[in-house]
């Protein structure tokens, strides 16, 4: 998910870029504006942390870009390209590291276990909204 400071600083583009790139299949895609209701199911997990308030402020102010992305390891290769949560120690050439400076404006989310992506898809998507195709490189991104 494109976070708010990613599409207001214009970075929807350079965040789809980098998924197609590695060649990830984008399977769903959309721009909203998250609800409360929503940010509290997303982000139940960290509930209890100084930060959660902030953090329901930050993903509801202004619209999302929400994704949906599938691929062989899809879980653990977006999390190496978007880095480290705090931009500060995500490494250069990630997405974080290369665009964004605090952990409280970090430009993007990632799923970070394919239960927990799941989880989130439920939030965001319908089924209908999902669409299931082959790509034309698929062959030559799969041995
Ligand atoms: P992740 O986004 O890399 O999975 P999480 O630890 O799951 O990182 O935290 C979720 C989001 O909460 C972060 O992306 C960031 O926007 C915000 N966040 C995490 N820690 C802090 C903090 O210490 N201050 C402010 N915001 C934070
Ligand atoms: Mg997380």
């Amino acid at each position: 998910m494109v976070k708010p400071d990613g599409v207001q600083r214009g970075l929807i583009g350079e965040v789809i870029t980098r998924i197609e790139k590695v060649g990830l299949k984008i399977i769903a895609m959309k721009m909203f504006k998250v609800s409360m209701e929503q940010a509290e199911k997303h982000y139940a997990i960290h509930k209890e942390k100084p930060f959660y308030k902030g953090l329901l402020e930050y993903i509801t102010c202004n619209p999302v870009v929400a994704m949906v992305v599938e691929g062989k390891d899809a879980v653990k290769i977006t999390r190496k390209l978007v880095g480290a949560t705090n931009p500060a120690e995500a490494e250069p050439g990630s997405i974080r590291g290369d665009n964004a400076l605090e952990i409280g404006r970090n430009i993007i989310h990632a799923g970070d276990s394919p239960e927990n992506a799941i989880t989130e898809f439920m939030i965001y998507f319908t089924e209908e909204e999902m669409s299931s195709y082959k790509k034309i490189d698929a062959d030559w991104l799969y041995e």
